[in-house]
């Protein structure tokens, strides 16, 4: 199949990230994507292109103009608040709660980058923007090149995206890649479509775009958001609203599932996918259900990654896949071949 690669995601490179009262160094770096790169690369599994530049408009086919416009400029805000900001990443601090909030947008930039953010894990850099446009490029050309026929595509990118909501940032993520390809295959004609949230956290992000609508369906596997990240969303009660009532699936799972039981869960989401009828399906490959992952709590083996390609595969549906999480640096490249070789055989 084929992949489309994001060439300036190394661009993106934060230092710390808040957790427990410390910065610590960031889990989602550039070397994730270099190990998938080059695992793809060694199994010789399809061609690896660069995606056609994108009109910025596009961006806006998911995400709020007045988020996008933000995220354009926050770097160049940063720097120009203090000397000395280019040597550091910028990370919020204070955000609206319920029963505090209006519409007006702050003029500060602390207050607005708390407005379009819900946590402080999540580092804005140098080259944030332009690695995140370049990887919501890929997942646009994956989805443009299943909407002309082909079987599969793979979008390599990162920063990740399925945190990201229509004006928020989080969870490592700044634009929604798969909820773009998505909305780019309804555009192409697909009648409805599905996505499928493997990664081990919910995907908030692509939930709340879709939320309301029928058209495209969501259904996640994830660790329970009573414990786990990013809790304040993912339940199983969660099955839409208004039109989209019916059209969301959550299957929260205890920390410490192993391969039986995600894996049946899995069916269960793949059967639902079924009767909401899609014609198309984007995959949130995420990773970090692996054993062996520093910051999740599911222990799926690297074999079992190559049936989770086949269940897919099994769906017999046009898929476009895209990178999410994973952490376990050494064994990321390896894990998502898996799961792509497994869907090709
Ligand atoms: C795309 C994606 O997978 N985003 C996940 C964001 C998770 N952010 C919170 C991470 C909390 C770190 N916990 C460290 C545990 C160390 N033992
Ligand atoms: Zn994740």
């Amino acid at each position: 199949m084929i992949t489309f690669h994001n060439g300036r995601h190394a661009g993106h490179a934060g230092r710390l990230e808040m957790f427990r009262g410390e910065l610590v160094p960031c889990f989602e770096v550039p070397a994730r994507a270099e190990g998938v790169l080059h695992e793809l690369r060694l199994r010789g599994l399809g061609p690896i292109e660069a995606p056609p530049a994108i009109d910025g408009a596009l961006l806006a086919t998911v995400h709020q103009p007045r988020y996008l416009e933000f995220l354009e400029g926050a770097w160049d805000e940063w720097v120009a608040l203090a000397p000395g900001n280019d040597q550091r990443d910028a990370l919020p601090s204070c955000w609206p709660v319920r029963h505090h909030r209006s519409d007006v947008v702050p003029a500060n930039f602390a207050a607005r980058m708390g407005l379009f953010s819900f946590d402080a894990g999540t580092p804005l850099t140098a080259g944030t923007w332009a690695a995140a446009r370049e990887g919501a490029a890929c997942a646009l050309a994956a989805a443009h090149r299943v909407r002309d026929g082909a079987r599969a595509a793979f979008a390599l990118t990162r920063p990740p995206g399925h945190h990201a909501g229509a004006d928020f940032f989080g969870g490592y993520c700044f634009l929604n890649n798969a909820a773009l390809a998505a909305q780019a295959l309804r555009d192409g004609g697909a009648g409805r479509v599905a996505v499928l949230d493997v990664d081990y956290h919910h995907g908030n992000g692509t939930q709340a775009i879709f939320y309301d609508r029928a058209d495209v369906f969501y259904a996640s596997l994830h660790g329970d958001p009573r414990t786990e990240y990013p809790f304040y969303l993912g339940h199983a009660d969660e099955t839409g609203a208004g039109d989209g009532l019916g059209h969301n699936l959550n299957l929260p799972l205890p920390r410490g599932t192993g391969y039986a039981a995600w894996s049946a869960a899995l069916a269960d989401a793949l059967g639902a996918v079924q009767r909401a009828g899609a014609e198309a399906l984007v995959v949130s490959l995420g990773v970090d259900t692996f054993d062996g992952d520093p910051i999740s709590g599911f222990r799926l083996a690297a074999a079992d990654y190559l049936r989770v390609g086949e269940a897919l595969a099994r769906a017999g549906l046009p898929t476009v896949f895209v990178f999410e999480g994973g952490y376990a640096v050494a064994r990321v490249g390896e894990l998502t071949a898996n799961v792509l070789e497994g869907f090709e055989q």
